[in-house]
């Protein structure tokens, strides 16, 4: 393999890049925000390039009547906290192109619509307040920029008068373009804690993510904020230095990801319907207890969640959204300490039927999530000699567990665990 050099500005040491991502690993659950004009349209965060709208077109209909009278970002905070989330990522710009912040360098911008204001500032604010860590994301893409070619996931890949523009386009304006922008998000609002970059892809020339300059993008944020952590959508995956954790998007991993053998930071991103921008008439919407699992699951693979909401173009969270977000925060405030700090458990530590199993490597418990409630006995293989004692969480009462040996000594008939099993006992009815 060919030796990959480290540029003097990226360049830390591994326990300097431990200490920086320390908060992130430890949180594991955080809120993302997907909010712009598309909420308007509400249907889907993608529908000016499905329904091929021209930008003029979607900055007609919508920029307008861009009102979010109910935007409140102190609650969007409190919900956030109130769910057990630890870090709130927003949309500053979105493929669209609309920016939600006083940007110097367009007028596509929320203070120039109904909102009349930075919305960005505010809501960094808040999230602060609640002492939430607060992230960005910004895309790549922007379909309003008239130097932004017109590729094959633009709104007008279909409009040949469009198309025959592309020659006088200029992609290094458009670079220059992302640099102001970055350096307004990361100048103008404090401290910034992560930085969700979305996306590159090969373009026209089929250069990928040198169309972006991504390396030089990357060098900008490093020195604008040092602390911050920065997701792996440049495009950068042969350089180590390039990303600070990758991210599977409405998936969920086999295992712990990992990279040349060795497993890497990871964050899913899952929203709660079949969108991220809200979307009015989308009707697959996760239950509670679905994400509930799927947080466990994050976290039982060594990853962390970024749980989706799209508010609405009043700027509140819709009845959906916020029943989740309270059923999560009810889990949370019993069993959060099977999440926060916890990691994939040992492989000494086998998981038992039905069951997922978190580990907190620096209080050394385990946290055993019954995903189905079974008949009096949970069988935990070969965990003899490995358990010192066991409660639940909700209430903190013990559980009583025996072993093979004295279960036939206590004169059951037919006991058939391993030797090494603990035989646990159960309550019958699912306490709570
Ligand atoms: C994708 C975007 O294209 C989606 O709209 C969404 O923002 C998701 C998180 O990333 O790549």
């Amino acid at each position: 393999a060919q030796e990959v050099q480290t540029p003097k500005w990226a360049a830390e040491t591994p326990e300097q890049k431990k200490e920086r991502m320390a908060w992130w690993q430890e949180d594991r659950f955080g809120m993302f925000i997907h909010w712009g004009l598309y909420a308007v349209p509400a249907r889907h965060e993608w529908v000016q390039n499905y329904e091929q709208i021209a930008p003029d077109v979607y900055r007609e209909k919508y920029f307008n009547v861009f009102n979010p009278d109910l935007y409140d970002p102190k609650a969007w905070a409190a919900q956030a906290k109130a769910a057990g989330m630890k870090y709130v990522v927003l949309t500053a710009r979105h493929h669209e192109g609309f920016s939600l912040w006083d940007t110097q360098y367009s007028d596509f911008k929320a203070p120039n619509t109904p909102a009349k204001r930075d919305l960005i500032k505010p809501f960094v604010e808040a999230v602060r307040a609640e002492g939430l860590k607060v992230g960005f994301y910004f895309s790549l893409i922007d379909w309003h920029h008239p130097d932004f070619t017109i590729d094959r996931v633009h709104p007008l890949r279909n409009d040949q008068a469009a198309i025959a523009q592309n020659s006088q386009k200029d992609m290094g304006r458009f670079r220059q373009f992302l640099k102001n922008q970055l350096t307004e998000l990361l100048t103008n609002y404090g401290k910034i804690d992560l930085l969700f970059f979305d996306f590159s892809y090969p373009g026209e020339n089929g250069k990928g993510h040198e169309d972006w300059d991504s390396e030089g993008l990357l060098e900008l944020v490093r020195k604008l904020q040092p602390g911050i952590l920065v997701n792996d959508r440049l495009d950068l995956p042969d350089k180590p230095w390039g990303w600070d954790y990758v991210t599977p998007e409405q998936f969920m991993p086999k295992a712990w990801p990992e990279r040349n053998g060795v497993r890497v930071p990871w964050e899913t991103c899952q929203t709660f319907s079949g969108s991220w921008g809200y979307h009015r008439d989308e009707n697959t919407w996760k239950s509670p207890n679905q994400l509930i699992a799927m947080l466990i699951e994050v976290v039982s693979k060594g990853g962390n969640l970024l749980l989706n909401v799209g508010p609405t173009a009043r700027g509140n969270f819709d009845d959906r959204a916020t029943e989740r977000l309270d059923a999560i925060g009810q889990w949370m405030k019993y069993n959060s300490r099977a999440i926060y700090g916890c990691t994939a458990a040992p492989e000494k530590f086998e998981k038992p039927d039905n069951c997922l199993l978190t580990y907190n490597p620096t209080t050394n418990r385990l946290y055993v999530h019954l995903l189905q409630w079974p008949f009096k006995t949970l069988y935990l293989p070969n965990y003899r000699g490995k358990v010192k004692y066991a409660q639940f969480l909700h209430d903190g009462s013990e559980i009583r567990y025996t072993s093979r040996s004295s279960a036939e000594a206590g004169g059951h008939t037919t006991v058939t665990a391993g030797e090494n099993d603990l035989i646990v006992d159960l309550p019958v009815v699912k306490p709570q």
